[in-house]
C-alpha cells in the first residue's frame, strides 16, 4: 500500500532471525533482544521486505567465533550455566571469569545460542558484501563492539563486528568502522590497532571514571610509535552531554568526509547504536532520529558497499523508528513512507507517539543541557584533520 519498490541495480540485504530476539538478560538488565522483533515488525508493516533480499539467519560456528576470539574464553562461553553465576550479592562482579556472570554480562539460558546468531547475522552480511550480492546489507542484532579476544564486556560477549570486517579485509584492501553508539566501540579499536588496513572511527559519550567504558580520548590515536602501521588509524570524537543534531551532523560529515578522501575505504561497517538517541535509558545525547539517520544517509551517498550494524538502544521504540527508518534509507524509500506510524502495525501502542520522528519534548520529559560548546567541536574538527595528514591511501 505504500510506494515501496525494489531499487534498480542496487540490492539491499536483511539479515535477521526471530530465535536470537527470544532471548532474556534478565528482569532489570537494559538489553532487550526483543527490541529486534519490534524492529521487524516496523519494517514489514511498512512493507519494507519487498525491497530488499531478506534472510534468516544461522548460526556461526566455533570456527568462525574462534577467527577472533580465544578456544579457552569460548569454551567457557558454550559450556558456563546461569547456575555458575557468583552469588556474593554484595559484590555481584568478584570471581567472574572472563567477565562472564556479573551484572552486566550476565550468563542466561541459550547465551552461546544468542550469541552465535548475532554473529551469524552480521558474518552473513559480510558474505553478502563479499559476493557482491548486496551493496548495503543489514545486521541489526549484531553490532557488539565491546567484547575482547577472551572477555565479555558491557553486554557484549562476541565481537561480531570485528568477525564481520575479518571477512571484508579477505577481499577489500581497506575497511572503515565507524561506531555512533553512544559508548566508545573499545574492542573494535583494540582488535585492529595494529593494522593500517581498518581505520575506527567512533563518536561517543567521554567521562572518564563516570562513564561505560572510559576510553577513547581526543588524542587516543593509535599506537605511538611511527613505526606501527596502525598509528593514526583510530579517530576518537569524545563528546558531552546534550549533544544535538545539528551540532552532530556537521560533525559527522566534516569528519568522515574528509576521513574518506585521506583514507580511501573499499568498505564501510557502520554500527549504528541507538542509545545516542534522545531519551535512551542509558544514553546522553539529544539527537532525534533525523539526526541519527543522517549518518547513514552520509554513507551511503559516498557510494562504498555497507553493512549496518545495530549495537547500543535501550527504550525499544526509538531502537525500533531509528532502525526502521535507516532501513527505508538503506533501499531508498525515505521519501515514500509516512511519518505517521501504520494503523496495522503490531505493537503500535508501545510507541506512545504514533510518529516515526518524536520530537525532543515527546522523546523526554525534559531535554538534556547541551555541554558541547561549538569551539570544542571546532577544537576536536581541527586534531582530526592533523591526524590525518599522516593518512595517505
Ligand atoms: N550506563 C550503564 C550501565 N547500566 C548497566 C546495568 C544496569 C542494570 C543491570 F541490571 C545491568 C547493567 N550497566 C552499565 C554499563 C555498561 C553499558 C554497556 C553499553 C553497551 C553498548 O550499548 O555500548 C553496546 C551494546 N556498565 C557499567 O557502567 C559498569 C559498572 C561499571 C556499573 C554498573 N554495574 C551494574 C556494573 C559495573
Ligand atoms: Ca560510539
Ligand atoms: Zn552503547
Amino acid at each position: 500500500e505504500y510506494n515501496i519498490v525494489r531499487p534498480k541495480g542496487y540490492t539491499v540485504s536483511y539479515h535477521a532471525t526471530s530465535e536470537m530476539e527470544k532471548h532474556h538478560f534478565g528482569q532489570t538488565h537494559p538489553m532487550k533482544p526483543w527490541r529486534l522483533t519490534l524492529t521487524k515488525s516496523l519494517v514489514t508493516a511498512y512493507g519494507m521486505p519487498f525491497a530488499m533480499d531478506n534472510y534468516n539467519t544461522r548460526h556461526a560456528t566455533y570456527e568462525e567465533l574462534n577467527s577472533f576470539h580465544s578456544s579457552d574464553y569460548l569454551d567457557y562461553l558454550a559450556t558456563a550455566a546461569p547456575e555458575d553465576q557468583p552469588r556474593d550479592l554484595d559484590n555481584p562482579d568478584k570471581d567472574v571469569k572472563f567477565n562472564l556472570g556479573g551484572s552486566d554480562c550476565p550468563l542466561f539460558h541459550g547465551l552461546y545460542d544468542y550469541c552465535s546468531m548475532s554473529a551469524g547475522t552480521s558474518l552473513d552480511a559480510a558474505r553478502k558484501i563479499c559476493n557482491k550480492q548486496s551493496d548495503i546489507a543489514i545486521a541489526w542484532g549484531g553490532g557488539l563492539h565491546h567484547a575482547k579476544k577472551s572477555e565479555a564486556s558491557g553486554f557484549c560477549y562476541i565481537n561480531d563486528i570485528v568477525l564481520a570486517i575479518l571477512e571484508l579485509l579477505r577481499l577489500y584492501p581497506r575497511v572503515l568502522y565507524i561506531d555512533i553508539d553512544v559508548h566508545h566501540g573499545d574492542g573494535v579499536e583494540e582488535a585492529f590497532f595494529s593494522t593500517d588496513r581498518v581505520m575506527t572511527v567512533s563518536f561517543h559519550k567521554y567521562q572518564p571514571e563516570v562513564f561505560f567504558p572510559g576510553t577513547g580520548g581526543l588524542h587516543d590515536n593509535g599506537p605511538k610509535s611511527e613505526h606501527n602501521p596502525g598509528a593514526h588509524h583510530a579517530i576518537n570524537v569524545p563528546l558531552n552531554d546534550g549533544i544535538t543534531d545539528e551540532q552532530y551532523e556537521h560533525l559527522f560529515t566534516s569528519i568522515i568526509g574528509k576521513v574518506n578522501t585521506h583514507f580511501r575505504p573499499s568498505a564501510i561497517a557502520l554500527q549504528c547504536g541507538a542509545d545516542s538517541l534522545a531519551g535512551d535509558r542509558l544514553g546522553r545525547f539529544n539527537l532525534k532520529v533525523e539526526g541519527h539517520a543522517a549518518c547513514v544517509r552520509y554513507c551511503k551517498s559516498l557510494g562504498i558497499p555497507m553493512i549496518l550494524f545495530g549495537g547500543g538502544g535501550y527504550t525499544p521504540r526509538n531502537v525500533a523508528r531509528a532502525w526502521a527508518y535507516e532501513t527505508s534509507i538503506a533501499i531508498g524509500a525515505d521519501q515514500n513512507i509516512p511519518a505517521e506510524i501504520p494503523q496495522h502495525a503490531p505493537w503500535r501502542q508501545h510507541f506512545v507517539h504514533d510518529t516515526l520522528f518524536p520530537t525532543l519534548e515527546q522523546s523526554m520529559s525534559e531535554p538534556r543541557n547541551n555541554k558541547n560548546t561549538d569551539k570544542r567541536l571546532r577544537d576536536i574538527v581541527s586534531h582530526v584533520h592533523e591526524q590525518l595528514r599522516f593518512v595517505q591511501h
